[in-house]
C-alpha cells in the first residue's frame, strides 16, 4: 500500500482511527503510511487538526471521494518525486481553541421551559406488534430524492437529476420490486413512561421500574433533555413514549454484497445508497403511522417537503443523534421492541444487523424537536 484510508460512519470509529493513527506512530510507520480519512463522523478540523498534531506523518481529510483521488494524486506525486510536487496545505487553526471549561458559561440550574401541561394522548394499545409485509409502493414514495440523489448517488445539479438521476432510480425501484429484493418489517409499539430530572424511565404493567435512559441536557440556552418532554414522576400522571424499529430486509444487503464482490462499484454503489434511503423512507412512513395511530397527526403537512421539514406534532429520535447519543441505549430498545421477531439483531458494536434497519424513540409532545445537546461529536 502507498497509503491507508479509513472511513468513519459512526462517532465511534472517529476514536478507533485516533487509536490506528497512534498504532502506526509506535510501529514507526507513520512516515511510511500517509493517512486519508473521511466519512460521515468526521470534520475537516478534527482531521487535520487534532489527528494531525498526534500523527507523526502526513494525514488529510477528504470529504468525498473526488478529494481523495486528488489526494492521492497529489501523495503519489510527491513520493514519485515529480519536481514542485506538494500537498495541499492543511486547515490551521487561526484562533487558538479556548478550553472547554472557559467555553461553557454557567448556565441557570434545572429543568428546560417545556410546557409540562400538555395533553397526554391515549395509545391504541400497550406493548408491542409486528408488522410484515410492508409493500414497496407503500413507503418508496416517502423517498427523500435529495439525500439519495445528491447525497448518495453524488449528483451535482438538477440537470444530471433529471437525465440520469431519475431513469436510474425508476430502473432499480422496478428491479427490486420485481426480484423481491426488500422484505420491509417493523415492530412498533407504546410503553408508559414518567420522568425525573435527566432520565426517562419506562414502567412495567404494575407501575414498577422497567428500564430507564438518561439523557444529556444542554448546558446552556434552553437546558432541553429529552426526559422534558414527559409528566414528571411526581406530577402523578403516567406518560406514554412509542418506540419503533424498520428494516427493509436482509435480501437488498446480499444483492449489494454481491455487486461489491463482482467488482461493480457503481451497481453497488447505486443499490446501496438506494437500500439505506429507502431503510429511512420506511421509518419515517411508520413515524407518520404512529402518529396517525395515536391521534397526533391531525396537523401533518400536506406534502412529503413539510414531513421531512419535520412540521408535524411529536418527533422521531433515533439513538446515536445529537439529542440522544448513547448508542449504548440501543439495547434498552431491543429488549422492549424484540426485533429478532423481524430478523433483526443488535451486535457488540451496537449496531443492527441488517444494516438497512433503523430504530427510534416516537415522542407526542407539541414542543418536541431536534437539538444538539452537546455530548460527543469529535
Ligand atoms: C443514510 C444514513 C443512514 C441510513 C444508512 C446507514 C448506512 N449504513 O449507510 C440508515 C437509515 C439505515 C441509518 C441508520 C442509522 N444511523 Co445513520 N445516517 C445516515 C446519513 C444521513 C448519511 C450517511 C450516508 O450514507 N452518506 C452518503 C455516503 C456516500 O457518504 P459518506 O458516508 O459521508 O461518505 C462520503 C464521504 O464522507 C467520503 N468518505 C467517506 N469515507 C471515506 C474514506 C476515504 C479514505 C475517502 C477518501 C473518502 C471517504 O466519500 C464518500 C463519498 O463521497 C448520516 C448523516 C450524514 N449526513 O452523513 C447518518 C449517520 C451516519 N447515522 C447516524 C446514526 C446514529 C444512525 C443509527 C444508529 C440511528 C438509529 N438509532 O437507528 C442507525 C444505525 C444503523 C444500524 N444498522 O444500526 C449518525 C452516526 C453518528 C454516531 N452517533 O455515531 C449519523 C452521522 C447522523 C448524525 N448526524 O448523527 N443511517
Amino acid at each position: 500500500a502507498d497509503v491507508i484510508g479509513m472511513s468513519g460512519l459512526l462517532v465511534k470509529s472517529t476514536v478507533i482511527m485516533k487509536e490506528n493513527l497512534e498504532e502506526l506512530n509506535q510501529r514507526e510507520l507513520a512516515a511510511k503510511y500517509p493517512v486519508i480519512l473521511g466519512g460521515a463522523a468526521l470534520t475537516r478540523a478534527y482531521v487535520e487538526q487534532d489527528l494531525h498534531e498526534i500523527y507523526q506523518g502526513e494525514v488529510r481529510y477528504a470529504r468525498d471521494a473526488f478529494e481523495g483521488l486528488r489526494l492521492m494524486d497529489a501523495l503519489m506525486a510527491v513520493k514519485r518525486g515529480v519536481p514542485g510536487a506538494v500537498l495541499p496545505p492543511l486547515k490551521r487553526r487561526r484562533v487558538p481553541r479556548r478550553p472547554v471549561a472557559e467555553a461553557r458559561e454557567p448556565g441557570p440550574a434545572g429543568r428546560s421551559d417545556v410546557a409540562a401541561d400538555n395533553p397526554v394522548p391515549e395509545p391504541p394499545f400497550l406493548g408491542t406488534r409486528v408488522v410484515e409485509g410492508i409493500g414497496l409502493d407503500e413507503y418508496a414514495p416517502w423517498l427523500d430524492e435529495t439525500a439519495l440523489f445528491k447525497g448518495q448517488w453524488g449528483l451535482k445539479d438538477s440537470g444530471t437529476i433529471e437525465t440520469e438521476g431519475r431513469p436510474r432510480l425508476r430502473a432499480l425501484l422496478d428491479r427490486i420490486a420485481r426480484e423481491d429484493l426488500v422484505e420491509a418489517a417493523v415492530v412498533y409499539g407504546w410503553f408508559p413512561c414518567v420522568s425525573k430530572g435527566d432520565d426517562l424511565i419506562v414502567l412495567d404493567e404494575d407501575g414498577g421500574e422497567r428500564t430507564r435512559f438518561t439523557f444529556p441536557r444542554q448546558q446552556r440556552g434552553r437546558r432541553l433533555c429529552l426526559a422534558d418532554y414527559h409528566r414528571a414522576e411526581d406530577a402523578g400522571e403516567i406518560d406514554v413514549i412509542g418506540l419503533q424499529l424498520v428494516t427493509v430486509g436482509p435480501r437488498i444487503g446480499e444483492e449489494t454484497a454481491r455487486l461489491f464482490a463482482a467488482d461493480s462499484y457503481r451497481d453497488y454503489l447505486e443499490l446501496h445508497g438506494l437500500s439505506v434511503q429507502l431503510a429511512e423512507a420506511l421509518a419515517e412512513y411508520w413515524h407518520a403511522r404512529v402518529r396517525r395511530e395515536w391521534g397526533i397527526a391531525g396537523g401533518d403537512p400536506d406534502g412529503l417537503a413539510g414531513m421531512l421539514r419535520t412540521d408535524y406534532q411529536g418527533c422521531r429520535y433515533s439513538l446515536g443523534y445529537p439529542a440522544c447519543p448513547d448508542l449504548e441505549d440501543r439495547a434498552k430498545i431491543v429488549e422492549l421492541l424484540r426485533p429478532e421477531r423481524i430478523g433483526v439483531v443488535l451486535s457488540e458494536e451496537f449496531q443492527l444487523h441488517p444494516e438497512q434497519s433503523t430504530d427510534a424513540l416516537v415522542v407526542h409532545h407539541p414542543e418536541a424537536t431536534y437539538f444538539n445537546a452537546g455530548g460527543h461529536r469529535p
